[in-house]
């Protein structure tokens, strides 16, 4: 990509309504726009980085064996009677009529809608378990949105629901996803711990809230610091195995961990002193098993072995992609402005002209820029007439991790720089290198 064609509105200026670093980088590094109170467009930059978390997340659900399909935004009301959340739910619902005057609402989540997929069509045991996800914009006419994309009225989820015919056989869904979220936050270079949790309006009693431990954050979280080294479960982690799954469970649930909420002070003080880590956290995941809450008003049993109906045992599990954003941003940046982890950056690579229009400096950038695209990069090139200073600003606000530079001087020599964003080492090598450490 080009950045004289290309679409990234720089803000000098640090504008005056974001309170906490990720809004204020997001907004400077022309990533979003807000459109109304809580509402935002992701600019080109910004979608660019969703797209990539969000195929993180995809990636990890179907290793895991969840599918994917497609629900719509907007729900009949009729649903939400069925369970009885329709009433329950309270304001925080953006309730709408059609022309025909029919009831209608924004999802806030998709338990009723999910259930009445599965209750027209699954009828057997047989066809169990069956994990359904979308990842699907929602709408919660949130009290407070504050913090950009952190708590937004209308925001991205990745929502999961499993369904499965016994209380057992669901809790092995539970694990599948748990273990899926440890590997999920851990690609996109975050350490986010399970902790117990508050159910609130979806229901149930097992819940776990995955979070990040972040000054900024919303939450006031408990845990035992051993949780910030535990391994992650690998590549290689069999989802089907019961036993397997269980014990990547037990063991991250064997310290405490828990939100305010559910905080049980007495437990809290049983961890030895130098062990207990009091902090702020943000909520990027929750997971829920709440039995037959909807299965059973709403009507959706299966045939079992025993030739008898069940209501199915559900569970779901969400994850905000569009709080993931600014999560990550404020786990990494500097002075200078984002600092992205190399599985979600916008582009791999920028190439900086430092003098567009010099000949050598031109054809040396064009040919590190076509190279690096066709060995399957993400790549931009800063081909901007701005001056050197502008554009080592620029680089750094929007975090890409490798910056090559090439100046008239070095590239005199035959030679560019190769900045690492994070640690800032520069080195200076052939053009040739820099190409090939990056192609091969
Ligand atoms: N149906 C369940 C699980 S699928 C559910 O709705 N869970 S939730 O309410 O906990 O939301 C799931 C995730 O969505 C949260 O962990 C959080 O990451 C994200 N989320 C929730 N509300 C907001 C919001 N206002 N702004 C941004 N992200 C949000």
């Amino acid at each position: 990509m080009r950045l004289s064609r290309y679409f990234i509105p720089i803000l000098k200026e640090n504008p005056k309504e974001a309170e906490i670093v990720s809004h204020r980088l997001m907004l400077r590094a022309g990533m979003i726009r807000q459109q109304s109170q809580g509402i935002y467009s992701w600019l080109p930059l910004g979608k660019r980085v969703l797209d990539k978390v969000n195929a993180i997340i995809r990636d990890e659900q179907n290793r895991a064996g969840a599918i994917e399909l497609s629900m719509p935004t907007l729900q009949s009301a009729e649903l939400w009677q069925e369970s009885g959340r329709y009433d329950a739910y309270g304001k925080e619902m953006l309730r709408i009529k059609d022309r025909q005057d029919r009831p209608m609402l924004y999802g806030p989540t998709n338990e009723e809608m999910v259930t009445d997929i599965f209750r027209s069509s699954v009828k057997s045991y047989k066809d169990l378990p069956l994990n359904l996800y979308h990842i699907q914009l929602k709408f919660r006419d949130e009290i407070r949105p504050r913090f950009g994309t952190m708590r937004s009225r209308e925001f991205m989820m990745k929502d999961a629901y499993s369904f499965d015919l016994t209380r057992q056989a669901a809790e092995h869904s539970y694990n599948k996803m748990f273990a899926a979220y440890l590997r999920t936050f851990d690609r996109l270079g975050l350490r986010a711990i399970p902790m117990r949790a508050d159910t609130g309006p979806i229901g149930g009693k097992l819940s776990h809230e995955f979070i990040i431990l972040a000054d900024t954050g919303e939450s006031e979280v408990f845990c035992h610091k051993d949780f910030v080294d535990f391994d992650i479960p690998g590549e290689h982690t069999d989802f089907d195995s019961v036993e397997g799954l269980q014990a990547i469970f037990d063991k991250w649930t064997s310290l405490y961990a828990a939100t305010s909420e559910m905080h049980d002070e007495a437990a809290f003080n049983a961890v030895p002193e130098g062990d207990r880590l009091s902090a702020r956290g943000i909520e990027v995941g929750h997971i829920f098993y709440f039995g037959t809450k909807y299965s059973e008003p709403m009507g959706a049993k299966v045939q079992g072995p025993d030739g008898k109906e069940h209501f199915v045992h559900m569970g779901s599990y969400g994850i905000g992609p569009t709080r993931l954003v600014p999560a990550i941003i404020e786990a990494s940046h500097d002075d200078n402005g984002i600092i992205w982890p190399a599985s979600v950056a916008p582009f791999d690579i920028v190439v900086i002209n430092m003098k567009a229009g010099d000949q050598a400096c031109d054809d040396t950038c064009e040919l590190i820029y076509a190279a690096l695209s066709k060995a399957g990069k993400d790549v931009l090139y800063d081909d901007t007439d701005d001056r050197a200073g502008t554009k080592f600003a620029t680089a750094d606000l929007i975090g890409v991790p490798v910056q090559i530079i090439a100046g008239p001087r070095a590239v005199a020599n035959g030679e560019v720089e190769v900045k690492d964003r994070k640690t800032g080492a520069r080195e200076t090598m052939t053009i040739e290198a820099a190409i090939n450490r990056f192609v091969a």
